[in-house]
């Protein structure tokens, strides 16, 4: 599971990445300071089912703190776009193709309003950051469009002398970009276009499907940054002129603070928390006592950072995943090691039990037989979906 954050400029992508992978990407008050992508680790909380259970887990994949399991998503951070981006304005949008396997999407704006287009710095309010959001989906619509158009004729003439599909010769066009054969389906019944005779579609036809495509299979949320200098009127605007796409405002900038504050010893704080306790007061420096000040603030207009809990929004709401955990005794919930809940599996909800055979193992998939259920210890047939925190016995022919 991986999830692309994109934006304008200087909006604050990369503190974003930074407070949620505790890596030290360069941040800068000016537009471009990132060239080129960065990857990173963040994770998404679950409720350990250990708690059910009474016996403390041994997570190997995915952490568990006081009973929270913190599922790993890979998260990447490309540099600012700007409008004209795919006619090589700003640093152009050659880097987008570092997202071609994100499941989604999430663009960074500044709900201060503070920075324009191309992300040079201007006075609070002066910039409306719904604008960014119209044109930086046009930009996202050129490049699909690109890659689905690069030879597109040359290829559909052949395919349909050979008789395929239009489905076939979009999914070979596509190859890479993470989008499923049914996102491929949807986006030609809703354009409606000549199936029989892909070869003769236009420029604006493959622009138009490229667009379904890109809605169908790569959601997008809005993180609005900057929350900590705007107003909880000015994100209820942003909301409601975007809806139905969802907004989150967050404050990255001090999700940072508080994360390496915490690992620094000096406060007790956890991601997504609503509230800190600074540990050691005598360590703070004055301009550290401000900051912390300044983001209690914060805590107490909007209720946390929400840096958290725009990652989580993307990952459960938009993406629809559950965390499932594959175990090989299904009294002590351990594997064939004796570790208990040793693995936390993010996988879409509706995926069957056979489906997370198949992830464990290939051979697991192809030799199984039956799921049990371990908290009913109910048997569970090949094509039964499971439920998010479902602990899951695979029963494999030898
Ligand atoms: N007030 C405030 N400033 C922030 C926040 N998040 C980031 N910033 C500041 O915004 C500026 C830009 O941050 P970056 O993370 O470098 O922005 P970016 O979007 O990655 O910029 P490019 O890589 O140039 O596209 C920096 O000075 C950050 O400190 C926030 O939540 N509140
Ligand atoms: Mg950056």
């Amino acid at each position: 599971m991986e999830i692309g954050v994109v934006g304008k400029p200087n909006v604050g992508k990369s503190t974003f990445f930074n407070a949620l992978t505790l890596l030290d990407v360069p941040m800068a008050p000016f537009p471009f300071t990132t060239i080129a992508p960065n990857r990173g680790v963040a994770a998404v909380r679950a409720k350990c089912p250990h708690v059910d259970l009474g016996t403390p887990c041994t997570p190997g994949n995915a952490g568990c703190v006081d009973g929270t399991r913190w599922v790993p998503v890979n998260l990447v951070d490309v540099p600012g776009l700007v409008p004209g981006a795919h006619e090589g304005r700003g640093l152009g949008h050659k880097f987008l193709d570092d997202l071609r396997p994100a499941d989604g999407f999430l663009q960074v704006v500044d709900l201060s309003g503070a920075t324009d287009a191309e992300g040079a710095i201007g006075s609070p309010g002066s910039h409306d950051p719904a604008d960014e959001v119209e044109w930086l989906e046009e930009e996202l619509v050129a490049w699909a469009s690109e890659i689905l158009s690069r030879d597109f004729e040359r290829h559909a003439r052949v395919a349909e002398l050979e008789g395929k599909p239009a489905e076939e010769i979009l999914a070979a066009r596509l190859t890479g970009l993470s989008i499923s054969a049914g996102a491929i389906t949807t986006a030609l019944r809703t354009t409606e276009l000549d199936r029989a005779h892909p070869s003769a579609w236009t420029a604006d036809q493959r622009r138009t499907l490229a667009r379904e495509l890109l809605r169908t299979a790569k959601p997008r949320l809005v993180v609005a940054n900057k929350a900590d200098r705007s107003t909880v009127d000015a994100a209820q605007a942003l909301t409601r002129a975007l809806a139905p796409l969802p907004v989150v405002p967050t404050s990255a900038d001090q999700e940072l603070t508080l994360r390496r504050a915490a690992r620094a010893g000096l406060v007790r704080y956890r991601p997504g928390d609503a509230s800190f306790e600074t540990l050691n007061p005598d360590r703070l420096s004055p301009a550290q006592r401000r900051a912390l000040d300044e983001i209690r603030a914060t805590l107490a207009r909007w209720g946390s950072t929400g840096v958290q809990s725009a990652l989580e929004t993307m990952v459960f709401d938009r993406l629809h995943r559950i965390i499932v955990y594959p175990v090989e005794d299904e009294t002590h919930w351990t594997d064939s090691r004796g570790r208990v809940l040793p693995d936390a599996h993010i996988v879409p909800s509706g995926t069957t039990a056979r489906q997370l055979a198949y992830r464990v193992h290939t051979d697991l998939g192809a030799n199984f037989i039956r799921a049990i259920d371990a908290r009913t210890h109910r048997t569970l047939g090949a094509d039964h979906p499971l439920e998010m925190g479902a602990v899951v016995r695979i029963v494999a022919r030898r």
